[in-house]
């Protein structure tokens, strides 16, 4: 009986000092503990605007509620929690232009933009008459003229290919007849 007196004597003393330990651990654990879900970082529960989606910004409040959620106008896109305009450039009137709303680039610079001209003085591939092709490419003028190409004794003939100048490689005994040969830029006829 005495034993069974000291083991209970004894787990209540462990008992005693477990509540002991769990209540007066020395820290304190009253006081302002914040509530923060635990969902939410600091970061999320500070007051900012920030994009739902590529269009839509909303306003999250120090509590973490949100709040303010808007739709940007057309031709926005939520960037940084901000409605910015999109924006692209294009050719207009041969000059590279920031043009309002979504889109791929076209350009970046004025030269991009600039028409390709060409014009052939024999007026295409007139082998017996030496021509020569100009105009603008992308910008810079050009000038090319027919010559004849050593090997085999052909002929290097310019010609306009719509607004662009194109170049061939013609043979004078094909194509004007046998005996032509080139000369000064030219199949002799
Ligand atoms: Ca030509
Ligand atoms: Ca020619």
């Amino acid at each position: 009986m005495e034993r069974r007196n000291e083991i209970f004597i004894l787990l209540f003393a462990l008992a005693i000092l477990f509540i002991g330990f769990t209540f007066f651990d020395g820290s304190n654990k009253t006081g302002n503990i914040p509530i923060r879900p635990s969902k939410y970082s600091i970061d999320d529960c500070n007051p900012h605007w920030f994009c739902v989606d590529s269009n839509t910004r909303a306003y999250r409040n120090a509590n973490c509620s949100v709040s303010d959620q808007t739709d940007c106008g057309l031709n926005e896109e939520c960037t940084n929690g901000q409605c910015v305009q999109v924006t692209h450039k294009a050719c207009l009137n041969n000059a590279c232009t920031i043009v309002q709303g979504p889109g791929n680039d076209e350009c970046t610079t004025n030269t991009h933009c600039q028409q390709n001209t060409c014009t052939d003085t024999d007026g295409g591939l007139n082998y017996t008459i030496r021509g020569t092709v100009s105009g603008q490419y992308n910008g810079p003028n050009y000038t090319f003229t027919d010559y004849c190409f050593t090997v085999n004794d052909n002929l290097i003939e310019y010609y306009c290919g719509g607004t662009d100048f194109a170049m061939i490689q013609a043979n004078c005994t094909i194509e004007v007849g046998p005996g032509s040969i080139c000369q000064e830029g030219a199949c002799t006829s």
